[in-house]
């Protein structure tokens, strides 16, 4: 009743004559006044993460969920004739992140609130977003994502700060958007941006002129560098990022009492990524400019940053000319040439410099020398840090390095994606779990009970309908609710290897038209974008969307067999994908994925993972047991061996295997090429012959055949149906909860 005045009164009418728009409205701001009232500074030290992106998809709900509203908003508005889904489809998804790296940090947020913990996120707010992405031709598009004016989260405050670049100083706004706990505390991600930004320099899909950075700075996410003014316009958004957040951890911390030698006792900034690395340089300057030592700033400095490593992919490593530097940030220069001059006389190894013989400068160096805590995300990940990629630094500062597995937020990847699943575990074990994700391990006495097993087959077969209602509603997909539902959702990239599932439905493809009829039938679905800028990955989308009409328009193999890619794939598809999946497809070659998240999201939802001993596949099969995960594939000391010998040969694979030649070569068959390009699919076919890069042919054998027999086992329904609660069962290490608690122990040491 209280809810329904509150809401009525925001309205200014009745709900029942309120319009789906009137409402949203009128719940965002009962939601907002709300979360305010839990707003709190309290806790002497305050934890910054600081991130390029913050992948933090729709907040009505999730908010109303922390909130502890959600049902009886659900019921009141279905008193009043009116559907919660409806609502939520009015906003819009801020565009803020692009993968796992975004995701992560927006379960973060959500956890650190959650557990009470005094934090905040310090990003960008890019008006266009990441890009939104079409298909036109069987090829992908790119056109703005101008997501503000349907989203209405953010709040303008008046905090600002000069920021100086070597050419101009610009005076930045702070945007805020609250981000309230479940049960807890509200925290804020912070983003800034600059009033001068021009949306109207954009034309034809995503360009503009990468020179004008008063009008283009906060436009897009991650800006198309594979030229060197696009190289630069990252430099100065890093830059503007961490002036920004530098600045406002100093004034913070002095407002809360902090005498600037004593920072680490206030804050705590952790490093996401290489992209905000120049806040160290930054920090230190500015605290000489507040009259500390070079060495005493940078004494602080480094007892108050912390850096995540999130790949070992060397395009992710940033590495920056220093004449870039020079040009754009010049007040950086001479610090980052004292920390250089710092290690020289340290360490005579010049793999561990911050500035190389070619007057390049190594972000991640600078984190690793001058950050206390180097972290990785994934067991598997640290490991390799420390044996391989950073092995140099681990041998100087072992005491540095630490793991944090990843994790994911319950509050979204459950209760909210899948409430008919989290309702049946909450019958079945109470709602303890909500609070202790340990706690769904008493799932797995029901494993013996036919009809609880039955009840997962149930639910699973819902949330199949609900998806394909979906698909059909906002793309015109049409699914076979029938089918398996194997699901590979990532960012697009020749190491997590779309075009390996892509190869897979060639093979089975050619299969079905020989007469090998699968028992189930089965829908290969892809959701990802690629990069503008990374040719490859696009030829890959362009010979996914080629299969999916051959396949889908071939009555002698769609009945059995058919492909769906997904057009803009993004956390809001994602709620609705993962829930309905079998086969979760976490196909990395072994040693690139760090950690992945997606894997969790899908075990959590009773999807049974196919996967390479990759990331946090490898912690997902120790809990879950060789029965109820389906492993292939290289393992990464093998692979590491091939890269280090330079000795992986596609062509050994191609020739000698006909299989893997008879798939490739259909890439530039006639069939193929009467639907898409000649030049995509010969470029990609190419590629994969002579480089394949991230050795496809070396796994493609026995991903196919674990596949099958994956595809085999689905059809015993019972046993099947015991795999999906073994991964629900045993997921609960991988809630972000744990992840935190494991930072703060760890690194952060908050305190209450
Ligand atoms: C990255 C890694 C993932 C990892 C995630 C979060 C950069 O995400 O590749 O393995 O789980 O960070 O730590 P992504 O590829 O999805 O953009």
């Amino acid at each position: 009743m209280k809810l329904e005045m509150l809401v009525s009164e925001k309205l200014g009418k009745a709900i029942s004559e309120s319009s789906n728009q009137e409402i949203y409205q009128a719940l965002m701001a009962v939601v907002q006044d709300m979360a305010e009232q839990k707003e709190s500074n309290a806790g002497k030290k305050k934890v910054y993460y600081v991130s390029a992106e913050f992948l933090i998809g729709k907040l009505l709900s999730n908010n109303m969920i922390n909130l502890g509203i959600y049902e009886d908003v659900r019921k009141m508005l279905a008193a009043n004739g009116k559907d919660i889904c409806e609502i939520e489809e009015i906003e819009a998804e801020p565009s803020l992140g692009n993968g796992g790296l975004g995701r992560l940090a927006a379960c973060f947020l959500d956890s650190i609130a959650t557990l009470g913990y005094n934090g905040a996120g310090i990003g960008l707010n890019y008006h266009l977003g990441l890009f939104q992405q079409k298909f036109a031709d069987h090829m992908q598009k790119e056109t703005k994502n101008p997501w503000m004016d349907r989203s209405g989260w953010l709040k303008r405050t008046d905090v600002g700060f000069p920021v100086s670049f070597g050419n101009m100083t610009l005076q930045s706004v702070m945007y805020e958007i609250l981000v309230t706990g479940y049960g807890n505390r509200t925290n804020k991600l912070q983003l800034f941006d600059i009033d001068s930004v021009d949306e109207s320099i954009v034309q034809d899909g995503i360009s503009f002129d990468k020179k004008e950075i008063a009008k283009n700075l906060t436009l897009f996410l991650y800006p198309d560098d594979s030229d060197e003014d696009g190289r630069k316009l990252r430099i100065y958004q890093q830059y503007f990022m961490v002036s920004n957040g530098a600045q406002l951890i100093l004034k913070e911390c002095e407002a809360r009492g902090c005498n600037l030698y004593d920072l680490p006792d206030y804050a705590v900034i952790q490093i996401n990524d290489t992209h905000p690395t120049m806040i160290i340089p930054e920090l230190i300057r500015l605290l000489i400019a507040r009259g500390l030592s070079v060495d005493d700033a940078i004494d602080v400095v480094s007892r108050t940053c912390a850096y995540t490593n999130h790949t070992i992919l060397a395009e992710a490593l940033e590495k920056w000319p220093l004449h870039y530097l020079q040009e754009i940030v010049p007040q950086l220069v001479p610090i980052i040439e004292i920390l250089d001059d710092k290690v020289r006389r340290k360490y005579a190894d010049e793999s561990v410099a911050v500035i190389d013989r070619n007057d390049v400068v190594h972000m991640a160096h600078i984190d690793i020398h001058y950050g206390f805590s180097v972290n990785g995300v994934a067991a598997l990940h640290t490991q390799i840090l420390k044996e391989t990629e950073l092995h140099h630094f681990y041998q100087l500062y072992p005491e540095k390095f630490n793991n944090k597995t990843n994790g994911i937020t319950f509050r979204r990847w459950l209760f909210h994606c899948n409430p008919l699943l989290a309702d049946q575990i909450t019958e079945w074990i109470g709602d303890g779990y909500k609070k202790d994700a340990a706690e769904l391990k008493k799932l797995e006495k029901f494993a013996s009970d036919e009809q609880s097993l039955q009840n997962l087959l149930q639910i699973k077969k819902e949330n199949k309908h609900q998806l394909s209602e979906y698909l059909k509603r906002t793309q015109g997909i049409e699914l076979n609710e029938d089918s398996v539902f194997d699901i590979q959702i990532k960012r697009l990239h020749e190491y997590k290897r779309q075009q390996m599932n892509a190869l897979y439905v060639i093979y089975k493809y050619l299969e079905i038209k020989s007469g090998k009829l699968p028992k189930t039938p089965i829908t290969v679905i892809f959701g990802a974008k690629a990069a503008p800028a990374y040719v490859i990955a696009k030829d890959i989308i362009h010979l996914i969307l080629c299969l999916q009409e051959l396949v889908n328009q071939d009555p002698e193999v769609s009945p059995y067999l058919n492909v769906v890619m997904v057009e803009n794939y993004n956390v809001t598809l994602a709620e609705k994908l993962i829930p309905a999946c079998d086969i979760s497809e976490q196909i990395s070659l072994a040693s690139k994925e760090a950690s992945g998240t997606g894997n969790m999201k899908f075990m959590l939802n009773g999807a049974v993972t196919l996967g390479t001993e990759d990331g946090a596949n490898v912690e997902i099969h120790q809990f879950v047991g060789d029965d109820n995960i389906y492993i292939f594939g290289a393992k990464s000391d093998e692979v590491i061996a091939h890269y280090e010998k330079s000795d992986y040969r596609p062509s050994d694979y191609y020739t000698k295997n006909p299989m893997i030649q008879k798939a490739v070569e259909f890439i530039t068959g006639p069939q193929m090429m009467e639907i898409g390009k000649k030049e995509n699919l010969e470029r990609l076919s190419s590629e994969l012959k002579k480089k394949d890069w991230f050795m496809t042919f070396l796994d493609l054998e026995d991903y196919i055949r674990t596949k099958e027999r994956a595809l085999e086992d689905y059809t015993d329904r019972k046993t099947w149906a015991k795999k999906m609660l073994a991964n629900i069962s045993n997921a609960g290490f991988f809630s972000s909860d744990r992840t935190i608690r494991e930072y703060n122990r760890d690194i952060w040491k908050l305190g209450d």
